[in-house]
């Protein structure tokens, strides 16, 4: 048992409530909240973990979409527009990821850790990022991906999937949560993404997918033309969308499923309030879809909508607090200190319950993830905007209770 107290607390409620100088006592788990004399003389045993004399305790945050297989690049994946990223990413995946070896790998997840992350959702292309994964004390969910639109492979797709996939099940623990995912509809044949969403229910596993990142995407699947036409001649002579966006989206019905990007989605009603949500990549979508999602309006529909980073393939960093400061800049139609709650939340209880996680807030029974930052004193206000300004690496970081080593 530990003891530990802080100036302040964000709970991470809904209503954002801020604790001032109060403590509480953990192990695996939040055991109780309270005034630190009370809970040392109620808890004689429990050991008091030493913080920074001004200091924020608030649950660790969870990036939901991360692709670490391409932790290499910086400079050689091309900007600007989707189709162009696109081709960029055929012509240099292969190095990429041979260069992202498992030590390269390993320290990206630990400066993840050092910028307050204690969970990620990781997109696993090849399956070469498992063991850097399963290894680390990061907490992972990790989702095997399927793609390929050529009918000529589907099989050979699907086994060499359920390889990779059955590599992730040896390493499952609280720590490591094998799941699935179907990267996009014009990328992936129906009959493989069938294949999955069949798996997901069987197994009740978790899925993500990327869906309406571009223009050219909507364009696809709406009037079957477009840039996307010209593009996927190389898997077939006169290629033809899968789906539409309803037809593709019915595919994960009863299934619970991260949409990551959804920048060109106009009918919110086509998800599932309970099941679905919305995982919005800032930097991503400047970097790759011209356009961004209307924050103010994905909100209003009652999904939930939270925060990721996505991959070093379309950011320059893997921060959440980076991330939240790009949002910061560009959702300028909602008020700065109310944006800045929003963000924290979208960081920590919004991803914690699109997984389906027991994490996300500081409350007794939920698991003991959670960071130590130092801070400044300043006005209680303006405390969550100025923390995001600011921050940049926590004094200490707990998964499960456990402080991270760095
Ligand atoms: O989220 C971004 C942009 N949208 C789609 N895919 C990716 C992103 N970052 C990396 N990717 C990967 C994806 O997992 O790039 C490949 C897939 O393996 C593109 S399709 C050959
Ligand atoms: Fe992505």
């Amino acid at each position: 048992m530990f003891l530990i107290k802080a100036r302040y607390m964000f709970v991470c409620d809904e209503a954002f409530k801020i604790l001032e100088n109060k403590a509480f006592v953990f192990d695996e788990e939040f055991k109780e909240f309270g005034e630190f004399e009370a809970l040392r003389a109620k808890y004689p045993n429990a050991k008091l973990i030493k913080t920074p004399k001004n200091s924020l305790i608030l649950p660790a945050f969870i990036n939901p979409h991360t692709h670490l297989e391409y932790s290499a690049n910086a400079y050689t994946l091309e900007y600007g527009d989707f189709i162009k990223w696109l081709s960029s990413v055929m012509k240099s995946r292969e190095d990429l990821s041979k260069e992202a070896k498992n030590e390269l790998v390993l320290n990206t997840l630990k400066s993840m850790q050092k910028s307050g992350t204690g969970t990620i959702g990781e997109i696993s292309s090849f399956g070469s990022d498992l063991q850097s994964c399963a290894q680390s004390s990061m907490r992972v969910v990790f989702f095997n991906e399927i793609l390929g639109a050529n009918e000529k492979f589907l099989e050979a797709k699907k086994s060499e999937f359920m390889q990779r996939f059955k590599a992730s099940l040896e390493h499952k623990s609280e720590l490591f949560i094998p799941a699935l995912s179907i990267h996009s509809p014009y990328s992936t044949h129906i009959e493989l993404a069938r294949f999955i969403t069949d798996l997901a229910k069987k197994e009740n596993l978790l899925l993500s997918t990327h869906f309406l990142e571009s223009k050219h995407e909507l364009d696809w699947l709406r009037a079957k033309k477009g840039k996307f036409k010209e593009w996927l001649k190389f898997s077939s002579p006169n290629p033809q969308p899968f789906y539409d966006e309803k037809s593709f989206t019915k595919l994960f019905t009863g299934l619970r499923t991260l949409f990551t990007h959804c920048v060109f989605l106009q009918d919110f009603s086509l998800l599932d309030k309970k099941l679905h949500s919305i995982t919005h990549c800032a930097y991503s979508n400047r970097l790759l879809s011209k356009k961004s999602l209307n924050l103010n309006k994905a909100l209003q529909s009652g999904l939930n909508i939270h925060l990721g980073t996505d991959g070093l393939s379309s950011n320059i960093s893997l921060s959440m607090l980076d991330e939240m400061r790009a949002n910061l800049l560009i959702h300028k139609d909602l008020p700065l200190e109310k944006l800045a709650l929003k963000l924290i939340l979208m960081a920590t209880l919004y991803p914690a319950r699109a997984l389906n996680l027991n994490l996300g807030e500081l409350k007794v029974g939920k698991i003991a993830d959670f960071s130590v930052f130092e801070l400044q004193e300043c006005d209680l206000k303006q405390l969550p905007l100025q923390f995001i300004l600011n921050a940049k690496e926590v004094s200490n970081l707990f998964i499960k209770g456990k402080q991270c080593q760095f």
